[in-house]
């Protein structure tokens, strides 16, 4: 398709809109605003390969449906026995068909490799992939741009690679993760107290100024473009918790000063079967006042939210009529399937516009980035090729240039204008 203006900007025949929304879906560039992949200088607290796909905490949940094995003996294996066991499980004895086993063939489909028999291949290749290439081929095949990372300035494995200095990546943006601070303060504060923080356990004294000061530290460090929590589903705001004292005298405050959005994704209903460790966590309806209340309560902060439960989607969208610093984020976690994918995208159109970012991956391993990105694609294609049909129906003619323009805004725009001040946001044009 030729960049003539005239052909981008010519009114579109319903064919046309169908293979145009497919078109510039596929050449566009997106940010994946969450994941918890990491820069190459994080080192091996990155996660890549057959094996770390295969046993990720979303097929873990789904062998113990089909086979006997207990969790307790399944997490005493290798990571080469846990792959293999996974494998013959869901990929051999059972057909992939659910959503995150179809992305394990997706990702294997992509370079080549067969999607049956054993993995003794697709092991040497992946085996034999420079990591920094790799990265960018696997990028290339997601069609991302740059991929958000989550950082734990309290992880025993990976605070001490920031504090000793780390290679900045053109393909990575940090993200201050706060869930041991505001979630598991009993079990953190005394890490800070070691690092010479006045802080007590109970947050009297000094520590409210003293926890500000520790995180104004990471973010000169970290110079991350925004911060984030994970929140159970019973999240309650406004109320007497440490957990509230900290968002309102020492998180949102940061936040205000830098102009950096504060992320909550909210309705974890946290190890629910603890046996399955990563994969133990539920998910929980949440009580939206809380978000209402934070608007209104920090009209100069900006909040970036994600809900865990289906039933919070529809009432987000109408917060997010009513509050602008509010931007509605991704389908997660046990959303992210295109039967649920489906329906948010729909009403957050029918009722925001282009005004939101309808997609995150939270990939945890570097390759899932090429299922979930696909998924996400093929996904909207329809979705966004019926709102244009209706709106030609309707008596609007529709452009490519109109198409480009709302897919740059929805997968870019709306996240690099929400992460800056307002004197810096660039108009979709
Ligand atoms: O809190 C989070 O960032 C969640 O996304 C993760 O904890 C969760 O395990 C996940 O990876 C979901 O996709
Ligand atoms: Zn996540």
């Amino acid at each position: 398709m030729s960049d003539n203006p005239l052909i981008v900007s010519a009114p579109l025949s319903p064919d046309q809109i169908r293979t145009a929304v497919a078109e510039e879906l596929n050449v566009a560039q997106f940010v994946d605003i969450h994941t918890h992949l990491y820069k190459p200088s994080l080192g091996s607290i990155g996660l890549w390969g057959i094996d770390e796909l295969i046993t990720y905490h979303y097929l873990e949940a789904e062998l113990f449906r089909s086979n006997p094995i207990t969790p307790g003996k399944y997490f005493s294996l290798t990571k080469t026995e846990k792959a293999d066991i996974i494998w013959q499980t869901l990929f051999v004895a059972n057909t992939p068909i659910s959503e995150a086993t179809r992305g394990v063939i997706a990702v294997l489909h992509a370079f080549g490799l067969p999607t049956s028999g054993d993995l003794t291949e697709s092991r040497a290749f992946f085996a034999s992939r420079n990591l920094d290439d790799h990265i960018r081929d696997v990028f290339r095949l997601a069609g991302i741009s740059e991929a958000v990372m989550t950082n734990d300035p309290l992880d025993p494995d990976e605070a001490p690679l920031w504090e000793k200095g780390t290679e900045p990546h053109s393909l990575f943006r940090p993200v201050l993760r706060l869930d041991r601070i505001l979630n598991k303060w009993d079990q953190h504060w005394h890490i800070l107290q070691a690092k010479g923080f006045d802080v007590q356990a109970d947050g009297s004294g000094r520590t409210m100024a003293e926890v500000r000061r520790f995180l104004e530290g990471w973010v000169d460090l970290m110079k991350p473009v925004y911060m984030a929590v994970s929140l159970p589903d019973t999240f309650a705001y406004p109320d007497n918790s440490l957990r509230v004292r900290f968002l309102r005298e020492a998180v949102l405050p940061i936040c205000r000063v830098a102009d950096m959005p504060m992320s909550l994704m909210i309705g974890v209903r946290y190890q629910v079967n603890p046996e399955l460790r990563l994969a133990g966590d539920g998910a929980g309806k949440a009580d939206l006042r809380t978000v209402e209340r934070l608007c209104v309560d920090f009209p100069d902060n900006k909040f970036f939210i994600s809900l865990l439960s289906r039933e919070n989607q529809h009432e987000l969208c109408v917060y997010a009529r009513k509050f602008a610093n509010l931007m509605p984020f991704g389908c997660w976690w046990f959303l992210n399937n295109p039967s649920i994918v489906e329906e948010m995208t729909r009403e957050r159109l029918e009722m925001l516009g282009a005004s939101f970012i309808p997609q995150h991956s939270d990939a945890r391993v570097l390759e899932q980035v090429i299922y979930k990105w696909r998924n996400t694609r093929r996904t909207l294609t329809p979705i966004l090729s019926n709102t244009y049909l209706t709106l030609r129906e309707d008596g609007r003619p529709v452009t490519r240039t109109d198409i480009k323009r709302d897919i740059n805004r929805l997968f870019r725009l709306n996240f690099e204008n929400f992460i800056q001040p307002a004197s810096a946001h660039v108009c979709p044009h």
